[in-house]
Order: structure tokens, then sequence, then C-alpha cells
């Protein structure tokens, strides 16, 4: 009888970057669920600008629930299909500011709009008029004023101190909890003073997950920990920490005793390997970097730091490029049901990458339903390969060398034969034996020989003689 996880779907999510909700829907039902994600972060659902790029959707025209990725209902309907799947949904908020359109027009549903003119929503005295700089466009980030009340990238900055923008936020995300989201991500939270954000987070639903968008910057006055009072924050510090050293061919022993230096604290990390804006920026590996990017994804899913952050979205060569889409512009569904042998060496252009099918992935999720209450114990390194223990519950090892190579691990794992999650993914053991790779532990070390540029994860439920 195989042993039983500690939790069927550990606190993993994923960023389902610009999938209409039609799509999100049966991922939820066929890959997500099924691989033991708890929830999904959407792209945001307000209705936008009407523009090809992706970043139309952080460009809002009004807070109906109609989008190139689906309409209120077809959202509706995903919220309740994800949530019957046991998959919570976590929308993207975009609430720091309007569209940056300098020209009138017509917003995706059709609303009429002009800069700082939004019918029924604001008018030109709920936005800031910063004053500081010559076209009051945010231009120094050492700044305090100008990150909260200057223009990101000319986005009409809601004047969030008043109590009447405060409200009309407050119930554009009461809409979306009446369809039964589980929370939010808050993007560019930076750009509003903590105490803003914290009052419109307030006035919400107990137990609302609020995840703010701080991008930790060196030296910048507004810093993550300011907004972990009221949610959790992405930790940037924590892909910076492990991405430049694994593409550069070692990894970085965090610190496990106390807090990380540059880090919030674990219970309020959200922790990622990219996103969509490092995807496009500063993240040193990414989709494109196949073996690389699956160890660093591995590694991250083995630690005991933060909440992890799954990231999936399409492949592109354009920056600006948004997802393919029919002649109306409505993003198309595309599903990672049957994606099989991935990652893929290659991707076209507009190709969803699937990362929440890639066996590797779905097996260290298996992994960390087994290992998550088990502390991360001391990192062994010998030449390229690297490893941990999750206290008596599973090891890792990853070899970031271009040589096959050997490490030994010492483990409180009983002797025995494990097969490995990361070759085999999830339920790696079958009655013929492992999968894929199996490796063993003796005399309470675990031995791994690996492959150029591979992972490999043991636990205790893929054990096995
Ligand atoms: C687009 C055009 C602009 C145009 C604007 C208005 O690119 O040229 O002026 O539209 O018409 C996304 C895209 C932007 C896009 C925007 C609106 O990335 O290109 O602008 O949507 O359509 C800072 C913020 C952080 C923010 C990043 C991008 O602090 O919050 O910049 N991230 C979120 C989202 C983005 C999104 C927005 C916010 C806007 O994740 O996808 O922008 O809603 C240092 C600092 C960081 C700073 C970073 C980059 O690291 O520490 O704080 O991040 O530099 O400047
Ligand atoms: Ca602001």
């Amino acid at each position: 009888v195989p042993l039983e996880p500690d939790r069927a779907a550990p606190d993993v999510g994923i960023q389902l970057f610009q999938l209409p909700w039609t799509a999100i829907a049966d991922e939820c039902e066929q890959t997500l669920a099924p691989n033991g994600f708890a929830w999904v972060l959407t792209s945001p659902p307000n209705e936008h600008i009407v523009r090809d790029e992706w970043w139309a959707s952080y460009q809002p025209v009004s807070y109906e629930l109609e989008s190139r990725l689906g309409t209120r209902d077809e959202f509706a309907d995903m919220v309740q299909r994800c949530d019957d799947a046991g998959v919570q949904i976590i929308a993207d908020a975009v609430i720091n500011h309007m569209t940056g359109q300098d020209d009138p027009g017509v917003g995706w549903a059709g609303t009429p709009y002009e800069h700082y003119d939004y019918p029924d929503l604001y008018g030109y005295d709920d936005f800031h008029h910063c004053g500081l700089t010559a076209n009051d466009d945010i231009s120094n980030y050492d700044d305090r004023a100008q990150v909260q009340t200057c223009e990101l990238v000319n986005l009409a900055d809601l004047d969030t101190s008043r109590q009447n923008v405060r409200d009309t936020v407050g119930a554009y995300l009461d809409d979306l909890l009446s369809l039964g989201v589980a929370g939010f991500r808050i993007d560019a939270a930076k750009h509003m003073d903590a105490a803003d954000v914290e009052a419109i987070i307030v006035a919400l639903p107990e137990g609302t997950r609020i995840m703010s968008e701080v991008i930790r910057g060196g030296g910048e006055p507004v810093q993550p920990e300011e907004y972990t009072a009221f949610g959790e924050v992405f930790e940037f510090t924590y892909a910076r920490d492990l991405l430049p050293a694994l593409a550069s061919g070692f990894v970085n022993e965090p610190e496990t005793e106390g807090d990380r230096p540059l880090h919030v604290p674990a219970d309020k990390a959200l922790v990622f390997i990219d996103n969509h804006d490092t995807e496009r920026g500063e993240a040193d590996l990414t989709y494109r970097d196949g073996d690389l990017y699956v160890i660093a994804n591995a590694l991250m899913l083995a630690d005991d730091y933060g909440t992890p952050v799954v990231y999936s979205g399409y492949a592109f060569s354009d920056r600006d490029a948004g997802a393919p889409a029919d002649d109306a512009g409505r993003v198309t569904p595309v599903s990672c049901a049957i994606a099989t042998d991935l990652p893929a060496d290659d991707y076209e252009d507009g190709a969803r990458t699937c990362v929440q099918t890639w066996p590797a992935i779905a097996g260290m999720l298996e992994f960390r339903a087994f290992a998550m209450d088990f502390p991360r114990l001391e990192g062994v390194s010998e030449g390229d390969a690297y490893g941990f223990e999750r206290a008596g519950r599973g090891v890792i090892a990853v070899n970031v060398g271009d040589e096959a190579t050997s490490i030994q691990i010492p483990t409180t794992m009983q002797d025995g034969k494990y097969c490995d999650v990361v070759s085999g993914g999830r339920e790696s053991w079958t009655n013929d034996g492992c999968r894929d790779d199996e490796f063993s532990v003796e005399n309470g070390v675990a031995t791994f020989a690996l492959a150029p540029f591979t992972a490999a994860a043991i636990h205790l439920g893929t054990a096995h003689r």
C-alpha cells in the first residue's frame, strides 16, 4: 500500500498568463487538480483598452468583467468549475491606475473613456496629478512621493487616499468575490501607499487572500515589508538569488537558520522562478532554458521557504506580442491536457508552454505534498552537484554541470529503493517498478548518479522493494 501524502494539494499556485477563462476551467479539471495545484492566478478580468499587445490587460477602462480573455459569465463559470475541482482562483487586480492612453477611446466592452475621465467611476479629481516631474511620470524610484503619486508609464494614477476611490475599487473587488474568487494579486502595489491598500483590504471579507506585487528594489524607499501586515507579497529576491547562480553553474545555499536576508518572512512570501514581467526582463532562466529551468523549478518546489507560484505562459520573440487571438481579438483557448514530451526543445511563437503538465513539475508537487511540513536540512555540494533533504521525507539532487556526476546525501529515510519523481512524474512507482529513474538509500546515504543538467527527487511515497 503506497504511503499517503500529508496534503493532497500543498499550497502551490500557478500563474496562467493570458489564458481565457474557458481554457482555465478546462485546465483546472484536466491538469491542475490532478497534478496537485491549489490555486490559479489569472490575468486581469476587467474591461481594458482595445489593443493586441498582452499589456492591454493592464490598462483598465471600466470594472466590467469583459475582456479578451472572456465574458463575465465565462469568468463566473470558470470560478465555479475550478472550485468544484478543488482549485481556487486569484484574480489580478489592477487598482493603482486606469488606462494610460492620452486620446479618448472606447474599451473592449464598448465603454467610452477619456484620459482621467471614466463614466460612472472616476473623474479628473480622483487622480493624482503629482506635479513632481515634467510629465507627471515616475522618473526616480528613490523618491517615495514620485513612486506613489506620479504615473507609472503614463497610467492615470488613482488617488487611493480618497474615500470614494477606495469604495469604487472595493465594490469591484467585492463583485469578484461574489463570483467566488479566493483573493487578489494587487498589481503595482508599490505605487500605492500601503495604508491605502490596507484600507481597501480591511473592508473585504475576512480570509480574502491578498498577494501584493512590490518588486524589491535595492535602496528604494518603498519596500515589500510595508505590505505584509495585510497579506502576502511576491518576493523577487528568491529568483534573483537562485537563477544567476544556476545559469553560471552553481547553486546558492540559502540561509536556513532564521530569516533569509532581503526576504520577507517565509509565511508572507510568494516565490517564483519567473513571471510575465521577468520572463521579458530580469529572469536569467525561462521556458527557453529547458533543463536548467526545470532544475530551478524543482529546487523551488523542494524548498521550505515561501509559497511557490509556477508560471505558465506562451512562447514569444516580441516582448509586446499578445497571445494568439481570433479576428475579433478574443484570445484563443488552448488546452494543455494532451501535451506530451515537455518541456520542448523549441517553441513556436505563441505556443503555450504548458508547464503545469511537465512531469518534473507534477512530480515535484507530489514531493511537496509529502515534505511540506518537514524542514529543509543543510545542503550538500559535490562538484557541480548539489542536494538537500526535507527531514526524513524526501531528498532532491541536481547536477548543474555539463558532465555526468554523482552525489551522496545523508538522509534519515529508510534504506531501500525509491523512484525519481523528476523523470517519472507523479505516481512514478508502478507494479513493474519505476516508470523512469530509480535511486537507492543505503546505510543512511542517498546516492544519485546524474546526467548533465538534471534534477532528481525521491520521497517516502516512491519507496519500493
Ligand atoms: C504600456 C507601454 C508603455 C506605455 C503604457 C501606457 O509599454 O510604453 O506608456 O502602456 O500606455 C504592463 C507592461 C507595460 C505596459 C503596462 C500598461 O509591462 O509595458 O505599459 O502594462 O499596459 C514597475 C512597477 C511594477 C510593474 C513593472 C512593469 O513597480 O508594478 O514596472 N509591474 C506590473 C505588471 C506589469 C504591468 C504593470 C504593473 C502596469 O506586472 O505587467 O505593466 O499595470 C525597478 C523597480 C520596479 C519597476 C521596474 C520596471 O525594478 O524596482 O518597481 O517595476 O524597475 O520599471
Ligand atoms: Ca499610485
